[in-house]
């Protein structure tokens, strides 16, 4: 998806007009993929821009640099304010994605990343509906490719150099004519997909596989719809998913911060339900959209304003 400039990117404590926001072709990172990122989304409230669970994103950056042991310079509460300040800085009236960066720079090559300076970079763009257009569910494809093994990389890190693994599924997927790809774990169950956290609803039981058994990112918006979905009554579930549960489902639907919730149209070329989003899925989405908006003063808690 295409990027759109805004004004200004925080670069290691300064802001930095968006053109010069450049490093050196020799950036460690650049090279073996030794970086974190977060996905972060702030919404245009009736308050100004808010920041959608901002200290929880910025605790599974540290935490991701935690297992990669990146030594970063500066405090969780520095991290938040620099997103909370290039939102204010940047013309974003109606929101947009951000996107925190930890990477090793510029100084050393090979591969021990332990001498390697650490450098830190906060950018927002305004960012659309990921998936697409949000009322019409997704053709998904389960991947060829599998998700990591958490003892070959560390599923809980949100590593760039990861990311090698979602960028075949998901090209696979387009290439073959889907939206998106589901994948499966080493031990062929079903995992996430190549950015988003994945649940299935039968019988009016909503189900998700648990992160430490699937592979998956503990997801900031898994957690949120969760929430929601108890509240509203329903069952939800942490449960090993295979690939005919999806088949069977009467829904299925995508969580993420880029993706928001997105409903699942079909997979593997089983439609899911009638193949278009079913009733959990819409009130569930309806709910979240809300939330994020500030409209919802029992979820205000998860939104940090900017002003
Ligand atoms: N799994 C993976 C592998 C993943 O990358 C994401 C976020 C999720 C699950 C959902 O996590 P959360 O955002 O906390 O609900 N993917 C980010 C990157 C997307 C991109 O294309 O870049 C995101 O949604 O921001």
């Amino acid at each position: 998806m295409p990027i759109t400039p805004t004004q200004f990117i925080w670069m290691d404590g300064a802001m930095v007009p968006w053109d010069q926001a450049n490093v050196h072709v020799l950036t460690h990172g650049l090279h073996y993929g030794y970086g974190v990122f977060e996905g972060v989304r702030a919404y245009q409230t009736p308050k100004g821009n808010a920041i959608f669970r901002l200290r929880d994103h910025t605790q599974r950056l540290l935490d991701s640099c935690k297992i990669l042991m990146i030594d970063v310079p500066f405090t969780l509460d520095q991290l938040m304010e620099a997103q909370l300040e290039v939102v204010r800085v940047n013309d974003v009236p109606e929101g947009c994605y951000i996107r925190p960066l930890v990477y090793l720079g510029y100084g050393e090559m090979g591969l021990n990343p332990l001498p390697v300076p650490v450098r830190v970079a906060v950018a927002c763009w305004p960012w659309g509906a990921y998936l697409g257009d949000h009322s019409k569910g997704a053709r998904m494809k389960i991947s060829s490719w599998q998700r990591h093994d958490p003892n070959a990389m560390p599923t809980q890190a949100k590593g760039t150099g990861m990311y090698l693994n979602s960028g075949l599924a998901k090209m696979e997927a387009i290439r073959a004519g889907y939206d998106e790809a589901i994948m499966l774990g080493p031990d062929g169950r079903i995992s996430e997909a190549s950015a988003e956290n994945l649940f299935v609803v039968k019988n009016g039981v909503i189900r998700t596989p648990a992160s430490s058994a699937a592979g998956a990112l503990a997801g900031i918006t898994q957690d949120s719809v969760i929430e929601i979905a108890r509240d509203l009554g329903y069952e939800v579930r942490f449960e090993t998913l295979v690939r005919t549960d999806l088949y069977l489902a009467d829904e299925v639907f995508l969580t993420g911060t880029a993706a928001e919730l997105a409903p699942v149209a079909s997979v593997d070329d089983r439609v899911v339900g009638d193949g278009t989003p079913g009733p959990i899925t819409t009130a569930l989405q309806s709910i979240y959209l809300q939330a994020v908006k500030g409209a919802l003063p029992a979820y205000e808690k998860w939104l940090t304003y900017c002003s």
